[in-house]
This record gives C-alpha cells, sequence and structure tokens, in this order.
C-alpha cells in the first residue's frame, strides 16, 4: 500500500474535541455484561476494532448483543448462559480479548480454540495459561501454551492464591474472572498495581471484591446483575493530544471527558515532572470511574526519569511520551519498562526506529529508551508496523516535523481510535 502523506509543519492546534470511549472499559463492559443476568445498557461504548472483535466472540458464544456506534445493549443469561461456539473465535489484533476471554472460559464446561492476526501469534500466553492450570483449567496453543491458536476446555475450578511475576491487568482479570466461577476464594498478589476496571466493574454488577494495596480477593459462586455503564474518554487516547496540545507551537486545546482513575493517570504526573502547562476540571458524576476535562497549552519542557510503580500507569502512553521527550530540554530516561517488548510490536524498537527515522536522538536500553532533547524532526517515511499507538505517535510527530512525513500501515490507527484523523483535522488551526 501506499504511504499516507501526513499533515506536517502545523502552525498551531486550538478548540476541544471529545475523547472515544475507553479501550479497556469498554472491553469489560462486554464481557461483564456476557456474564451478568439480565440487560446490560453501555453508552460511550468505543467501537474500535478491538472491541468489536470481543463483542464478535460473545456473540459465537450465544450471547444477544446489539451495537449501534456507541451505544451496547447485551442480554446477560449469567455465566452458565455461555454456550460452546460452533466456531474459532477470532480475537483479531487485541490481547485484552484474548487474555481476559482465557479466564471466562477456563471455567466453561466445553470446548473452545481461540486465534487472532499475525501479532496476536508473537504475544505471550503462558503468563494467563500458567495461573490458570493451578485453578485447573486445561489450555493448550503452540510451544507448551506460550502463543495462539490455544484451545481451552473448560471445567471446574478450585480458587487459588497466585502472586503475579509481571505487573499485568490483563492476568489479573483473567484470575479474576476465572475467581469468580472458582470454588472457595482466590488471591492475587501484584508486583505493582495496576489498571482496576476489573475490579470496580464487579462492584458495579453487584459483585463482591476485596482490594488491600496490591493483594485483591474474590469468591466464587457469585451472581452479577446487569447494569448501565457510561464508559469515560480514554486517557491512553488523550494522550495523543495532551502531547500535541504541549509540542505544537501556538495551541491551546480542550480534550472533554478523559478517564482520570488513578491507575492510568502516570502520563499527568510525567507531564507535570516535565513543566508542561495543563489543567483538570473533574466532573462530579458519581460515576465508578472518575472523568473530567482537561485542557493543555504549548510548554517548554524539560527531560525527566520515569521508572518503577509509574509504568504500570502510564505503560500504553511510552511511545507518545518518548516523543514528548524529543521536545523536552535535556535528556529523559526510561527504565523498568521491558514489557514494551511484548505489545502489538516491540515497542522499544519501533519507538526508537520510527523516531530516528525523523531525526529524533533517541537509543534503545534493555528495559526502556534514553531520549536526548530538544531536537529538530525533519521528517521521511515511517512505519505503524500495524501498532495502533506507534501509528498515532508518528502522527503527531508528523505536525511538529518540518519536512514531509509518510506513514506506512496508517490503518492500524482504528484498532482503538477511528476518528484520530477527523480529532487531530479539526483542532488544527492554519
Ligand atoms: O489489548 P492489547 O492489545 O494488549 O492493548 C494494549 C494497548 O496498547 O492498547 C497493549 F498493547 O493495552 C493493554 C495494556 O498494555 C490493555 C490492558 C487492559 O485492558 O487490561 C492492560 C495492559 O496490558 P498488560 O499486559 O500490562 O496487562
Amino acid at each position: 500500500m501506499i504511504p499516507a502523506k501526513l499533515k506536517s509543519n502545523v502552525k498551531g492546534l486550538s478548540g476541544e474535541i471529545a475523547i472515544p470511549g475507553d479501550k479497556s472499559i469498554s472491553h469489560r463492559s462486554v464481557m461483564f455484561g456476557s456474564i451478568a443476568k439480565g440487560k446490560t445498557a453501555v453508552t460511550n461504548f468505543l467501537p474500535g476494532e478491538d472491541c468489536l472483535s470481543t463483542i464478535a466472540c460473545f456473540r459465537k458464544l450465544g450471547v444477544t448483543i446489539e451495537q449501534e456506534g456507541n451505544k451496547v445493549t447485551i442480554i446477560g443469561q449469567g455465566m452458565d448462559g455461555l454456550q460452546e461456539p460452533a466456531g474459532i473465535l477470532d480475537v483479531g489484533n487485541s490481547g485484552t480479548t484474548i487474555r481476559l476471554m482465557m479466564g471466562i472460559l477456563a471455567g466453561r464446561p466445553f470446548h473452545s480454540v481461540l486465534v487472532g492476526d499475525e501479532s496476536i501469534a508473537k504475544r505471550p500466553m503462558t503468563r494467563v495459561t500458567t495461573p490458570l492450570s493451578l485453578f485447573g483449567a486445561k489450555i493448550h496453543g503452540r510451544k507448551n501454551g506460550e502463543f495462539t491458536p490455544l484451545s481451552v476446555i473448560g471445567g471446574p475450578l478450585s480458587g487459588v492464591t497466585y502472586e503475579l511475576p509481571v505487573a499485568s491487568a490483563q492476568v489479573k482479570s483473567a484470575l479474576l474472572f476465572a475467581g469468580l466461577q472458582a470454588s472457595g476464594e482466590t488471591v492475587i498478589i501484584e508486583p505493582v498495581k495496576t489498571r482496576d476496571h476489573t475490579e470496580r466493574m464487579i462492584t458495579q454488577f453487584g459483585g463482591e471484591v476485596a482490594a488491600d494495596g496490591q493483594t485483591i480477593r474474590v469468591k466464587g459462586g457469585q451472581t452479577l446483575t446487569g447494569t448501565e455503564i457510561h464508559v469515560p474518554g480514554d486517557i491512553s487516547s488523550a494522550a495523543f493530544f495532551l502531547a500535541a496540545g504541549a509540542i505544537v507551537p501556538n495551541s491551546e486545546i480542550t480534550l472533554k471527558n478523559v478517564g482520570l482513575n488513578p491507575t492510568r493517570t502516570g502520563i499527568l504526573e510525567v507531564l507535570k515532572q516535565m513543566g508542561a502547562d495543563f489543567s483538570i476540571e473533574p466532573y462530579e458524576n458519581g460515576s465508578a470511574e472518575p472523568a473530567g476535562d482537561i485542557t493543555i497549552r504549548t510548554s517548554k519542557l524539560k527531560g525527566t526519569v520515569i521508572e518503577g510503580a509509574l509504568i504500570p500507569r502510564l505503560i500504553d502512553e511510552i511511545p507518545i511520551i518518548a516523543l514528548l521527550a524529543t521536545q523536552a530540554e535535556g535528556e529523559t530516561v526510561i527504565k523498568d519498562a521491558e514489557e514494551l517488548k511484548v505489545k502489538e510490536t516491540n515497542r522499544i524498537d519501533t519507538v526508537v526506529n520510527e523516531l530516528s527515522e525523523l531525526g529524533a536522538m533517541i537509543t534503545a536500553t534493555e528495559d526502556g529508551m534514553v531520549i536526548r532533547g530538544k531536537s529538530f524532526l525533519a521528517g521521511g517515511t515511517v512505519s505503524s508496523h500495524g501498532d495502533h499507538r506507534i501509528g498515532m505517535m508518528l502522527a503527531i510527530a508528523a505536525a511538529i516535523s518540518k519536512g514531509e512525513v509518510h506513514l506506512q500501515q496508517k490503518e492500524a490507527i482504528s484498532v482503538s481510535y477511528p476518528s484520530f484523523f477527523d480529532h487531530l483535522d479539526s483542532l488544527i488551526s492554519d
């Protein structure tokens, strides 16, 4: 395919956009709605490809789901209402779909086969299949269960106590779904706290879960009841515009309805550390997930260090933070982020290679990267490598590049943000 020419050398951004629904919460709303009893009505659902894959998989499990734009209605018949699928469950590009679904399917008394795209075929699965086998699940896959296709033969599960070796909300969530079906209590201990949307949603659906720091306890055999869910905007999508507002000259933009769950707001702490000029107006809406509007202006940035417990709170924002760092005075060091190697692409390599191509001074390390700023981005031909977050980061990089930027595999962006370019174009003031 011919690479797409992106808008470069943008003179300013102004106006406001409503950030589309959170991807993690949208996936979970379909999953919980499908295993709960009764009707679940979801508003501001993200109709991105990943979340549509989750809907398609649950329809194959016999769940009635209606979706029109960002409105979804699910008629759940409880965990026992799920039926053996007649065909293969295809998760597309979505790691969240495959990993969380394994936790649900592990306890269902039938056989399912899960596949995804080329990127999913390279992503590690034993982080989920190994602990699920401790519950009693039978899951097989290529290379001793590490890779898709995966075959799950579900059955009775017994609760376990499990200390996660990696900080992963997907692994934690899969184990919580298994725990909800297992006999007795399940105790999960996280090395570092990760996003807690699953825990919040168990409560929203009338279930019980106890979280004490990094220890989460859930009892099996609970009945969940359908509910109404309003999905806040995705801070991981907002991050691209937070960065754009800070680094494109002459800019002031407002991002409406951004999710502000503290397990996801690491990017705001980094913006603060770097000296960005922004303000937040939180909503008082009594929802399970906090949200607010953020206004950001062109800022003079300085380098920083990002490491430790902050990493899971901004893991998906590291590509765009790397771009921010190219425009900050001094050095930015990102450490403890090995997990980037097992995302849609190896995001240490793709960020470093693609930003270097545009003229950035950036070096890969074993567990992150080092970026020297402030650097001049000249332009060039780059690729998303099929990774939505790399594609969006490069579109913002193009906006501050002096010369032309051409992007290969632009279509990957619709995995999480189908209206990304419409939003970007609406803010360009020249
Ligand atoms: O769903 P997928 O493909 O894994 O999506 C990504 C992303 O960038 O959108 C990661 F590549 O987000 C993950 C995130 O990195 C979504 C997620 C969740 O919803 O629970 C948790 C994080 O993954 P992990 O492996 O750290 O649990």
